[in-house]
């Protein structure tokens, strides 16, 4: 059977995939993701319109290649999306190719492709985006025919006025830029560093040889470990003599709209904060691992900046926030517990020291893996991520061990089941508040508990829900668009970005709260449309784990 053959109802809304209409489209009740699917993986559709039989056909020559049967109606909740929807299950097909879904009476779906490689563009494009983001120098790059640039910025950060410092100006210029705005907080900084490293750290062989096309690139280090330093050389500006680290280097407040490189509002170091400390320690803990075996001096540096930071905290015990009341920009203040708990983590798997141990073992008791992932105000899951696939496990407490273990198998499979009874795929579900500001991002960063619990126990149900997260991103969703720039059908167009448009490539926006429907292609709207440095973080490790590494040269 060819496409020409399908009703005339699914040709009649062909027509309507060329033009971008934000509205609810006929081809918009076909949600699905718009990147593609490895071959052998679950493949499925949401379908908000009644259906039966469904096709897929083959992009160019319209020949159907799949016909199956939709699902039953499923109700969604009010709180959630709040339709009925059908699911379609194409998984029976693995030939490699460009498809649609063509559903009789109902429309065309967004074009999608099945290959082994799929998502090593997105891999690509989301962590050659943090390049983009850079401070303190010109930054160009070109997608899909157009060039993105800014010429360097930032050039005076920063002043010292409201850290106790007078009228005087501290070197911390580069870095990378938060989100939409151009400030620089040290707590998302740590966290998006953090949870880059353990990209690299879980999937080296996947994601150590991909190329980025940075200034750095071809000098020997893997280009994700040349972007992370990067914003570890702007982290080490934020350090003061004693170990305490300046919480954020930031305006006073959000008013300048323009390309970063005319922007000439004075920017400010905030006083030191413990949170910003601990997620420091973490980061550089870490990162010396990481440049080991590729810069001995850098590892050093960095792991001697862990150590000075480690010691103030233990002359610190208690929970010191930073002062902010100059400040109306982001705030990122949380209760620093998971983040000491974070820096015990990575300074011991780094230096295998007891004391290190004895203080996260201490501070771990009475832990458990959260059902979010990591995120930058709790960072306790990556702490107990680096500990249960630690390089020296022999030193552990085994009664902890089995008890996290516990915990991490219980969240994960509860992850499985939440993406598994949710209409959408969605691993975040929609039963306990789970539209949230950000909550794109946590719908990738869910996928850190997936893998970790897949290295300690495989089971190919981690891996198909991770999958499940990435094809709620890029399109399975109640918009049927892909929520990432640059990438998928009908991306976000109008993201809160200072830097303007055409959309700047390679970014998650928040995505929509309080409830399922809520997402607005809308660029002055913060809360559901902005970008941020801990989203394309998880996303980039969403995306680690499936990138298809190069074939072994002969
Ligand atoms: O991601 C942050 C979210 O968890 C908070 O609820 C929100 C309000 O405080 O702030 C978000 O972070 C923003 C930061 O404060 C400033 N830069 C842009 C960030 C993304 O919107
Ligand atoms: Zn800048």
């Amino acid at each position: 059977m060819k496409f020409p053959h399908l009703p005339w109802s699914v040709l009649a809304t062909t027509c309507l995939l060329a033009g971008s209409v934000p509205a609810l489209a006929a081809d918009q009740a076909i949600r699905l993701n718009t990147i593609g699917f490895p071959p052998d993986a679950m493949k499925r559709a949401t379908i908000a319109a009644p259906c039966g039989e469904f096709h897929v056909v083959r992009v160019g020559d319209g020949a159907v290649v799949f016909t199956g049967q939709a699902g039953a109606p499923i109700k969604t909740a009010p709180t959630d999306t709040d339709e009925t929807v059908q699911v379609a299950d194409f998984s029976g097909l693995a030939a490699p190719g460009r498809y649609q879904l063509a559903v009789p009476g109902v429309g065309l779906s967004a074009p999608f492709t099945i290959a082994a490689d799929i998502w090593n563009t997105p891999f690509y494009l989301v962590t050659r985006a943090m390049y983009l983001w850079r401070c303190g120098t010109a930054v160009r790059a070109e997608w899909n025919g157009i060039t993105y640039e800014h010429g360097p910025c930032h050039l005076e950060d920063g002043w010292l006025d409201y850290a106790d410092g007078g009228h005087v100006r501290r070197p911390g210029t580069g870095g990378w830029h938060d989100a939409g705005d151009y400030n620089k907080y040290v707590v998302n900084a740590g966290f998006s560093v953090g949870l880059m490293l353990h990209a690299l750290e879980q999937f080296p062989e996947r994601v150590a040889k991909v190329k980025l096309d940075l200034p750095e690139s071809g000098n020997g280090v893997p280009d994700l470990l040349n972007e992370i330093r990067w914003e570890l050389e702007w982290l080490l500006t934020m350090q003061l003599e004693d170990g305490r680290v300046y919480h954020k280097l930031s305006a006073v407040n959000f008013k300048y709209w323009g390309p970063p490189d005319q922007d000439t509002s004075p920017r400010y170091f905030s006083p030191w904060s413990s949170t910003a400390t601990a997620d420091f320690v973490a980061a550089f803990a870490a990162a010396s691992r990481s440049f080991r075996p590729y810069d001995g001096d850098f590892a050093d540096k960095c792991l001697a900046a862990a150590r000075r930071s480690w010691a103030c905290l233990a002359a610190h015990p208690r929970n010191v926030p930073s002062d902010l009341r100059a400040f109306h920009t982001g705030a990122y203040q949380a209760e620093d517990d998971s983040h000491r708990l974070w820096a015990a983590a990575e300074l011991w798997e780094t230096t295998g020291e007891p004391s290190c141990l004895r203080e996260f073992e201490r501070r771990a008791a009475t832990t458990e893996f959260t059902l979010l992932g990591p995120t930058w105000g709790d960072a306790q899951d990556l702490a107990l991520g680096t500990y249960l696939l630690t390089h020296h496990p022999a030193d552990r407490d085994p009664a902890l061990v089995a008890r996290l273990q516990d915990s991490l198998f219980a969240q994960a499979g509860h992850i499985v089941a939440t993406a598994g009874s949710n209409a959408y795929g969605r691993p975040l579900g929609v039963e306990r508040p789970v539209w949230f500001w950000g909550c794109n991002g946590s719908v990738a960063a869910q996928t850190y508990l997936l893998h970790v619990a897949d290295r300690l126990q495989p089971d190919l149900r981690y891996r198909a829900t991770a999958l499940d997260a990435l094809a709620y991103l890029f399109g399975r969703n109640f918009n049927g668009r892909s929520y990432v720039t640059g990438l998928g059908a009908n991306p976000p167009h109008h993201p809160h970005d200072r830097r303007g448009e055409p959309a700047w490539p390679g970014y998650l926006v928040g995505g929509g709260w309080p409830d399922g429907k809520s997402w607005l292609d809308v660029r002055e709207n913060a809360r559901l449309n902005e970008i941020a440095v801990n989203w394309n973080a998880a996303l980039i490790y969403a995306l680690a784990a499936f990138v298809q590494p190069p074939e072994p040269a002969r």
